[in-house]
């Protein structure tokens, strides 16, 4: 390679980069219709060593099963362990889906049909009675297109998705493809770096959705609080779609109720045809973490009615709206005006048998017990979790740190960075009304000590802070801070380390002052507020040994304990603002000497039931919350030991 291409290689630009439109989740109101297409679909894998071979012959052209013999396939789920094929839970390269559909006469009628996937992981392609309706790259993101001059109105219809989950040095996350002499000739072979299972499909729902033909495509709220919290301010801005918007744009006009939880109108205003503006809340409620307030996730509703002139009403849409504030300083973050100290978790959309698919009763499992342990926070480790996760956490008042895809991030190229600016862009257009949303995880563990890594990081920050700056941004780092080059393009610093696990295992007497020498490392550093965003051992659940040894219940316990020691004395610095579990719960991984079905650093297993540590997770997480937020603690925390005439033995919630 010559110095001129070295050269070539190492140079990155800040290039303009295409952004998305539209996104907002499909609602159904007076003037808009939602239909689901999840169900089974018809599926079939891809040779992998001809992964075109469908595009080529046309496979989308009529029902798959006419090109290839087809199995059944949920959606939404990712298809790997769906079978008990060994060949499928590996494959690598395309696969397809179809199912037919049917769409009423009436739909044909005076309106707009938009076809809508929650995510396909990692590239989509999607054809309507066999033409090309959208492409997609991008995993864990949600994608639309119109369709309404491809269906047959009054008819059935067919929709084919091939989807793409391979993954090279310039997607996000990055992996490599290579080719490996097998016993029966050549296969094949995914790898990557980051720890969990590169699960793939259709894993979110599919949505039909009608508009009319001039309609709200796109809504932004920013909110705002008096000093003493009493008013609320919600600034709105609002996007139309449709002819009436050009032909007639002097006449078009929003009308803007919000609604509190009783279902009174506390505010509303009638927009001119710029439709930007604000409303004005009176006592009102602000929106609180959970455990931070009594009445927790205090939601309003918004409701937009766009009219033409003459008091034609078009398009009406609702949107659940809290109400809060942010700031940020050197040595703190707040949340309408009060400081912030994050309990909570590093976390995985993974289950058995669905994979990373949307799945309700896990997702209602899960909010249940990060409030049944106390936790007020977790961060979307590594890429960004359903719409309906988003929703539920606004609703429970549970803190999101909103992670990108980008995980393990290195050999920093110009299109890698495209990528990745096109995944917070895409991430913060479909996220940033939701008051959960506290922040923005920009890169999970990248490698910010290679060359580049400076520059690389400046135009992601950078990037992330012009599409909001309402937010703070951070990224879980955990080169050494000394080798760091993306820190002071944060406002929060995050760090990942496993004392007595990766690092001395088995030693717990190595824990507590590492920790607190190292978070005291990274503050001097950059003189920012600094969270742990991961910590934690691999646990067999059952597995007891006594004294602790690692892989047993008793050794995560320890483990979780002598960092409780060393974030006591770091919280009395005032800059040290939270701690995060790694992880919530066991998640599978790829193939691997160092992982016994999976990883097992779950405080909770994959079946969502609690290891031995989340009950003194649990004793922590309250005792916090009883310490800095004055919160109630549940009367079931400790379990009744010995009555000894109200001596110091008693060890029951009133201690606290
Ligand atoms: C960290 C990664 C996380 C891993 C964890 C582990 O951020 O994704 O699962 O280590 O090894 O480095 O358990």
């Amino acid at each position: 390679m010559g110095l001129r291409k070295i050269f070539k290689s190492l140079i990155i630009l800040n290039k303009e980069i295409e952004t998305s439109r539209g996104m907002l989740y499909p609602r159904e109101s007076e003037t808009r219709e939602v239909r689901t297409l999840d169900g089974i679909w018809n599926f079939v894998r891809s040779d992998e060593t001809n992964p075109t071979q469908g595009v080529r012959d046309g496979w989308f052209k009529d029902d798959l099963s006419k090109s290839m013999p087809t199995i059944p396939m949920p959606v939404p789920a990712s298809y790997n362990d769906i079978t008990t094929e060994q060949a499928l839970r590996d494959h690598v390269g395309t696969v397809w889906y179809d199912r037919k559909f049917f769409v009423p006469r009436s739909w044909g009628q005076d309106q707009r049909v938009w076809l809508r996937f929650g995510s396909v992981h990692y590239e989509a392609f999607v054809w309507v009675n066999g033409r090309m309706a959208v492409k997609h790259e991008m995993g864990h993101l949600p994608f639309e297109t119109e369709v309404t001059h491809l269906l047959k109105y009054g008819a059935e219809n067919r929709i084919t998705v091939m989807c793409d989950n391979a993954l090279i040095q310039t997607t996000v996350p990055q992996g490599k493809i290579s080719e490996v002499a097998n016993d029966g000739g050549v296969a094949i072979i995914q790898s990557y770096t980051f720890d969990f299972f590169n699960y793939a499909g259709i894993h979110r729902s599919v949505h039909l959705y009608t508009t009319p033909k001039t309609f709200i495509e796109e809504v932004e709220i920013k909110t705002n609080l008096s000093p003493n919290n009493s008013v609320g301010t919600v600034d709105y801005s609002i996007t139309v779609n449709g002819t009436a918007a050009n032909e007639a744009e002097n006449t078009l006009f929003a009308r803007l109720q919000i609604y509190n939880r009783e279902g009174v109108q506390v505010a509303n205003v009638t927009s001119d045809s710029k439709l930007v503006g604000s409303l004005q809340v009176e006592n009102v409620k602000p929106w609180w973490p959970y455990l931070m307030h009594s009445s927790p996730g205090y939601l309003y509703e918004l409701e937009i009615q766009l009219y033409a002139a003459k008091e034609q009403l078009l398009d009406v849409y609702r949107l659940n709206v809290g109400i809060r504030t942010l700031s940020w300083t050197n040595t703190s973050f707040l949340i309408n005006g009060k400081p912030i100290y994050f309990r909570g978790f590093g976390r995985h959309e993974d289950a058995d048998v669905r994979g990373k698919g949307l799945d309700n009763a896990l997702m209602a499992r899960d909010f249940n017990l990060l409030k049944w342990i106390g936790a007020n926070a977790y961060r979307t480790s590594h890429y960004p979790y359903s719409e309906e996760s988003m929703q539920f956490a606004d609703q429970h008042g549970i803190m999101i740190i909103d992670e990108c895809p980008s995980v393990d991030t290195e050999n920093f190229n110009q299109a890698l960075l495209d990528r990745h600016k096109s995944s917070l862009e895409q991430l913060v257009h479909r996220d940033r009304n939701h008051p959960s949303v506290v922040m923005w995880s920009i890169a999970n563990e990248p490698r910010t000590g290679q060359v580049n890594a400076d520059t690389y990081f400046q135009f992601v920050a950078n990037y992330t802070r012009s599409l909001d700056s309402t937010r703070p941004i951070t990224a879980a780092i955990a080169v050494p801070s000394n080798d760091d080059k993306a820190g002071r393009h944060l406002d929060i610093i995050s760090f990942n380390r496993y004392n007595a696990w990766y690092s001395n295992t088995g030693r717990l007497d190595m824990v507590t002052e590492r920790v607190i020498s190292e978070a005291t490392g990274w503050n001097k550093k950059y003189g920012k507020p600094v969270i742990m965003s991961e910590y934690g051992a691999d646990t067999l659940e059952g597995l007891h040994l006594q004294p602790a040894y690692v892989w047993s219940e008793e050794f995560q316990t320890e483990v979780l304990s002598r960092h409780f020691k060393a974030f006591d004395a770091l919280r009395r610095k005032k800059w040290f603002i939270g701690e995060f579990v790694w992880n919530f719960a066991d998640f599978k991984t790829a193939q691997s000497y160092t992982r016994v079905g999976g990883n097992k650093k779950g405080v909770f297993t994959r079946a969502r039931q609690p290891k031995a540590a989340a009950h003194l997770l649990r004793q922590r997480y309250f005792a916090l919350g009883r310490e800095v937020d004055q919160c109630n603690i549940p009367s079931d925390l400790f379990t009744y030991i010995v009555d000894v005439g109200g001596s110091n033995f008693k060890h029951d919630s009133t201690d606290l």
